[in-house]
């Protein structure tokens, strides 16, 4: 078997007690990482005045990290610059916060032109690379200007935006064929691959036939490949006594009310705005159900330097309240909004303790958490999801309560219909929610996408 190295913007060193503010991303590599092995490479998330190339290595439990530090400037422009500001609002569809600068645009074609020299001497002839998101989109066409000849693979973790949206981006036609230097690439949905293939019909004159994605004399192939979660590791975790411990907490200070949870990354794409105001929604339109709830969000804050972000906290801040305000009791908050992590085991107690999950973004390249609910539920009286049509997990969790997040009428119903589900049809859907969250968890992602590379027969060269 091909050793695996594994890029992408940032790495998790690997540790036991994985994860307070750990992404899907982080996530979902460390498992990958340790069945095959490997080596991980990306940004230490350290500065230093003057790049200098060195790498830090790390290695335990089978997993090797190298990571280096950038300037200033580079996270300025790369970073928080266009990966933060300029392509994750326009790939979430959020054309309205995305800013346009030719500095960040350099910043990103300097980082990537960086990693590209500095992993170059770590990999060998006979690897498989796999590159990862929106932040390294270039990175293989730099490596191959370098003479890398391996077989080299790109995943997208966030949707792939609409043409119009994208044709927005000055550079849009650079950055997609930039794309053609890999030999297989990967989306969560056929969404986001039916709207990367319109791009290349339509303004590249390209051509597909099946999985193959023909650009004038360079063919990659491109596949739908969900990710999953480690559904074992998961189901144990929710059996654990942390996570006995985090559900009795939960179901003490909910004194006898019906559960409701959200746990989202503090980001606009992640719809909290638009489930507050669907509780609000509920609370108004369900006189007689106030005071027969519990609403947790848990959020923690990320990307604090770019300035929406800090908006949409004080948003939140200011909704809660005002919810609260309006609604709550002498014994009872409507919401209680939480801005930090938790460790795994506990986050699956929340969970398990919950009788309904929402996850309801605005638009989302699949949503790990839809999964992890479903993993964390008693077999016996398993809780019900609230899932967004336009999370990526829609198309695979068909048994959820789908809802359109931006209605707050269908939230407040949507509420309503998982709070008095019958057991019957509890229990139904979560199985078969069950089955496909086993079925496809992050191993068979990971078999899905390297087995498409490994298969590449001629890797692309320059
Ligand atoms: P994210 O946008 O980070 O990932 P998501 O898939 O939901 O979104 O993953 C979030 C992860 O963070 C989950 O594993 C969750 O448990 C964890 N997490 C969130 N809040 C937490 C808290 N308070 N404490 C501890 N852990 C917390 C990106 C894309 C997604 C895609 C993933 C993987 O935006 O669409 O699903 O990558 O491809």
């Amino acid at each position: 078997m091909s050793r695996l190295v594994v890029i992408s913007n940032r790495v998790a060193v690997p540790s036991k007690d994985a994860s307070a503010n750990q992404g899907g991303l982080a996530v979902a590599l460390l498992s990958a990482l340790r069945e095959h092995g490997g080596l991980w490479f990306g940004w230490s998330g350290d500065t230093v005045e003057t790049f200098t190339g060195d790498i830090h290595h790390v290695e335990g439990g089978g997993v090797t990290t190298a990571t280096i530090d950038l300037e200033e400037q580079d996270i300025d422009e790369y970073y928080n610059g266009f990966a933060n500001r300029t392509l994750w609002p326009l790939f979430h569809y959020r054309i309205d916060l995305t800013e346009f600068e030719r500095d960040f645009a350099g910043g990103y074609a300097r980082v990537n032109e960086r990693f590209a020299e500095t992993v170059m001497p770590l990999v060998d002839p006979d690897d498989l690379v796999w590159v990862h998101d929106y932040h390294l989109i270039p990175l293989g066409s730099r490596l191959r200007a370098h003479g890398m000849t391996n077989r080299l693979g790109f995943f997208l973790h966030t949707p792939w935006p609409p043409t119009r949206l994208l044709t927005a981006l000055p550079s849009h036609r650079q950055l997609v064929e930039a794309l053609f230097a890999y030999d297989v690439i990967g989306f969560h949905t056929a969404d986001w691959l039916d709207s990367f293939h319109h791009y290349v019909t339509s303004q590249m004159g390209g051509r597909i036939d099946g999985d193959a994605v023909t650009v004038g004399d360079r063919t990659i192939r491109a596949i739908i490949a969900p990710i999953g979660i480690d559904t074992a590791e998961f189901e144990e975790a929710a059996r654990s006594p942390d996570a006995d411990f985090a559900r009795e907490r939960m179901y003490m200070s909910a004194t006898g009310r019906a559960l409701m949870v959200g746990v989202d990354r503090l980001d606009y794409s992640k719809g909290l705005r638009e489930r507050f105001l669907g509780y609000d929604r509920f609370l108004a339109n369900h006189p007689d159900r106030r005071g027969l709830t519990s609403f947790l969000q848990v959020a923690p804050p990320s990307r604090e330097k770019v300035d929406t972000y800090q908006e949409i906290r004080a948003d939140l801040d200011g909704l809660s309240g005002r919810i609260n305000g309006e609604y709550a009791d002498i014994d009872w908050t409507p919401i209680r909004y939480v801005n930090r992590g938790y460790p795994r085991a506990e986050l699956a107690g929340i969970y398990r303790a919950a009788r309904v999950g929402l996850v309801t973004p605005l638009r989302d390249g699949m949503n790990l958490v839809a999964k992890e609910f479903v993993a964390a539920q008693d077999p016996d009286d398993p809780g019900v999801l609230v899932l967004s049509i336009f999370a990526g997990a829609a198309a695979q969790m068909t048994e959820a309560v789908l809802v359109n997040p931006y209605s707050a009428e269908e939230m407040a119903d949507a509420i309503v219909t998982a709070l008095t589900m019958p057991r019957d049809e509890r229990l139904r859907r979560w199985r078969s929610l069950l089955d496909g969250v086993r079925r496809e968890d992050v191993f068979w992602w990971c078999r899905l996408f390297l087995g498409a590379l490994e298969d590449v027969k001629e890797p692309a060269t320059a």
